[in-house]
């Protein structure tokens, strides 16, 4: 991709970041550790952050900016947050890690399943890719079947299996598909459109008795933001129940942000395993999956389905974790949230209005994405449509009226509880003059 001259304009502001860039180049793959962070695909290169305050960070140049990626979604409650800085700091007089039980470990647990629909149990573990492997694993050793059904543009992190028709960064670096996959591991999942009962139902009836289970994203955030059709979860439920397949449900995005007990709760739906992440480690690395006993007791050590993690419940994370869930508990919290995202979300319609539309904004609850097409976005076949140069170009006319949303067409945006008006009122401000300048 040829870089905008809006990208060139972000070096020229960045000297800092861009020599630093040239130096991580030398000895991490791409500069990066993780692949979305590189900018690809909005052109030009990543901006090198120092310090979070609130719902803003500063650039190694010294820019400060709004944030709307929240380190990928765990910052529900801002950068610095005081009393989780508290928390970890008071945890970390006692040293950093035992692995062994903790009683942290059982409060955190029965905080998690207080909240999160039909989960009876729950195993910590330190990613999202980790709690979805895990999740999955358990299914196929549950049902003694191999075949997995995911959704084109979903993503569960990067295990072998889930690298299939994958969102987020394998869907913007174009490898949804990712080579090292082997052939024989990548068949066992099916992957269809996001939204399609009737390709589910057709995968279940060629495949009867086969498919152990069915994940997704109860809001696909990472190919935007694409909330469920009204049915598609419910008509999800009804096909794994009548066929025995399991229903994982995704909540490493959504879990915590969209509702107090997630999308399970905002949608009324309850699958029989859920895997968490993001905001359940406070931005420290924690993440989990859980769900009803009589599967969760099958894992080791009550059960044959192994999995196993040296730093899983880390003390540090589940201080973190825990003080966040407990701070997420307060009254007013979700319709905060609400207010707010409600909020961005009328303010960049009518910049886009105002500058002659070509783009929408999907929104649930506190994450959003913003397409530029005027159709409604309900799988991945449609997000591909959007004009994804005007993205890149849009983004960085964000960055230069000090607004940092997700490098990446194929991201959700996140709000959290400490953009606070005016901050949200400056975001629609810098949106309608990055939209008038794309
Ligand atoms: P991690 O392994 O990155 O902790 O979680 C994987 C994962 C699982 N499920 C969902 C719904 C997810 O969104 C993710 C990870 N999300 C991406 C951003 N969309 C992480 C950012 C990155 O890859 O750097």
């Amino acid at each position: 991709m040829t870089d905008s001259s809006a990208a060139q304009t972000t070096w020229e502001r960045n000297p800092r970041s861009v020599a630093l860039m040239e130096r991580a180049q030398q000895r991490i793959p791409g500069g990066v550790n993780s692949p979305v962070r590189a900018f690809s695909s909005v052109g030009g290169k990543p901006l090198f952050l120092v310090k979070g305050e609130g719902c803003r960070v500063q650039d190694a140049d010294g820019h400060w900016y709004i944030d709307y990626v929240g380190s990928w979604g765990p910052l529900i409650l801002g950068h610095a947050q005081a009393q989780v800085n508290a928390a970890v700091a008071a945890a970390l007089t006692s040293g950093t890690s035992f692995g062994a039980c903790t009683e942290r470990e059982i409060q955190f647990a029965e905080t998690v399943c207080s909240r999160v629909p039909g989960c009876d149990m729950v195993r910590m573990v330190s990613s999202g890719t980790e709690a979805c492997m895990s999740a999955i694993r358990l299914a196929r050793g549950a049902t003694g079947r191999d075949l997995i059904i995911k959704f084109d543009g979903c993503y569960h992190g990067h295990s072998d299996g889930l690298l299939v028709a994958a969102g987020s960064g394998a869907e913007t670096l174009g490898v949804p598909d990712s080579p090292g996959v082997p052939a024989a591991i990548a068949n066992l999942t099916l992957s269809l459109p996001y939204n399609d009962l009737g390709a589910v139902r057709a995968a279940f009836a060629a495949h009867d008795g086969q498919i152990a289970a069915v994940i997704l994203e109860a809001v696909a955030g990472n190919m935007g933001c694409v909330p469920p059709d009204p049915g598609f979860l419910q008509g999800l439920r009804d096909v794994c129940t009548a066929d025995g397949a399991v229903l994982i449900v995704d909540e490493v995005m959504t879990g915590f942000r969209v509702a107090r007990g997630g999308a399970q709760e905002r949608f009324g739906i309850t699958g029989d395993l859920v895997c968490l992440g993001k905001v359940i480690g406070g931005g420290l690395p924690a993440a989990a999956y859980g769900g009803r006993r009589d599967l969760m007791s099958r894992m080791a050590p009550t059960g044959p389905v192994y999995q196993a993690g040296t730093l899983s419940g880390n003390p540090l994370a589940v201080a973190a974790g825990q003080t966040m869930l407990d701070l997420l508990d307060a009254d007013g919290v979700y319709e905060g949230l609400e207010r707010a995202g409600a909020r961005l979300e009328a303010g960049i319609a009518a910049a886009i209005a105002k500058t002659g539309g070509g783009a929408r904004v999907q929104r649930v609850g506190a994450m959003m994405g913003v397409y530029f097409r005027d159709a409604p976005v309900r799988n991945l076949d449609d997000a591909r449509t959007c004009d994804v140069a005007r993205f890149g170009r849009v983004f960085h006319e964000l960055l230069a009226r000090g607004v940092y949303i997700a490098p990446s067409a194929y991201e959700a945006g996140f709000i959290g509880a400490a953009h606070d008006d005016a901050a949200i009122d400056e975001t629609i401000t810098a949106w309608e003059g990055a939209l008038a300048a794309s």
